[in-house]
């Protein structure tokens, strides 16, 4: 039933590749290999082989950057609550804990909300928020999510509950009105990157909040072996800053302190020394997801943020079962997915292949997914 691969082979560019390589002292090969890349410019090609932190753009430059940073100092200034409100993804595990960690050392009463999987889905819901609000909390700054909760915020703000939304993804034509939108994606955002993972955009926050409050300009360098990880699992571009974050996040991660790092690392069987994306992303972050696709993420957000190398080992030690489930689970719902399209062989005839059982676990679909667009090169539902 396999489809056959077409390639398509990209033909050199000889006028690009002798201008680049005049300009940038390297060879017609490795000229030819940044064009197909999609870098056109001897300033991009600069940026992707320099690669240093120091060509990370400012954070003020995105949009509603300044009316974040002054809410959320305000916060602090006045005890208030803070809810960093998170996603279960690896993504959103990761951007939850750093921006948790960042507002801790600037002294804000902080703590964390990552909605379940299953029970609530993706992004703010009304319930979390009034229960929040009951419990004390008056700002909440979302990461990974929040963008397409126009409904959730009105609400909210009727409490009297304000929220600052950090968010990577796609955004609706309207925008929820929030003390501050954070999105690279939003039109009038002139931010010039607009591929950052959700953890990216919180780790922009976690600079503009660290120069607002006077900390050294290298602080933030500290939380780049998560930013990387989430960068890494969210599949985004590795190009422009993405790429600046990997390359510089990659040997954070090789010399982390952080004790449920070190434990997940172990757990997964991985030596640090040989350390890329590919350890990243099928090595530590399945492992992290698992949590969010059995059940409940808040422990893939409790291990990052372990002291206690013990208690961190036992968590990893939890994470990996729950992800060797997810497997197990995983290869039932692919072998009753293949077995229903063997049984009924027009349903891949068409141009898109959609299908369901209610005994498939809702955690594992879009992987089992993501598995028959490999086998059968069409888009699966
Ligand atoms: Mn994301």
């Amino acid at each position: 039933m396999g489809r056959q691969k077409r390639w398509r082979v990209k033909s050199p560019n000889a006028l690009l590749q002798k201008i680049m390589s005049a300009e940038l002292g390297i060879s017609n090969i490795l000229a030819q290999l940044l064009i197909n890349r999609g870098i056109y410019t001897v300033e991009q090609a600069r940026a992707f082989l320099g690669g240093e932190l120091d060509r990370l753009f400012s954070p003020w430059l995105m949009k509603d950057m300044d009316k974040a940073v002054e809410r959320i100092l305000l916060a602090r200034q006045n005890n208030e609550v803070v809810l960093v409100y998170g996603d279960y993804d690896v993504d959103g595990i990761t951007g939850t804990t750093i921006l948790l960690l960042a507002l801790r050392k600037l002294g804000c009463n902080a703590t964390c909300y990552i909605p379940h999987r299953l029970e609530e889905g993706y992004g703010l819901n009304q319930e979390a928020l009034g229960k929040a609000y009951d419990q004390g909390v008056s700002l909440v700054v979302t990461v990974d999510c929040g963008i397409s909760g126009v409904e959730e915020v009105a609400a909210a703000s009727l409490m009297g509950l304000d929220i600052v939304i950090t968010d990577h993804h796609e955004p609706p034509e309207i925008l929820p009105v929030a003390v501050a939108v954070l999105d690279p994606k939003r039109h009038d955002c002139p931010y010039p990157f607009k591929e950052l993972a959700g953890v990216g955009v919180a780790m922009k926050l976690i600079q503009a909040l660290f120069q607002q409050a006077g900390l050294g300009p290298r602080e933030w360098e500290a939380y780049l072996d998560l930013v990387c990880l989430g960068t890494v699992a969210d599949i985004v571009p590795l190009q422009g800053e993405n790429r600046i974050i990997v390359k510089h996040g990659l040997s954070k991660i090789n010399t982390t302190s952080r004790p449920g790092l070190q434990a997940l690392i172990k757990i997964s069987g991985l030596r640090k020394d040989s350390f890329g994306t590919r350890e990243l992303g099928f090595g530590l972050a399945p492992r992290l997801n698992a949590a969010g696709r059995m059940g409940d993420a808040t422990l893939g957000v409790e291990l990052l943020l372990a002291t206690d190398p013990q208690v961190a080992e036992e968590m990893a030690e939890r994470l990996n079962k729950g992800n060797q489930e997810r497997q197990q689970v995983e290869a039932k719902v692919l072998a009753e997915a293949l077995a229903l399209l063997e049984n009924n062989p027009n349903m891949v005839q068409g141009k898109a292949i959609v299908l369901a059982s209610s005994n498939w676990h809702p955690g594992v679909i879009g992987i089992v997914a993501s598995r028959l667009v490999d086998r059968f090169y069409r888009p699966v539902l």
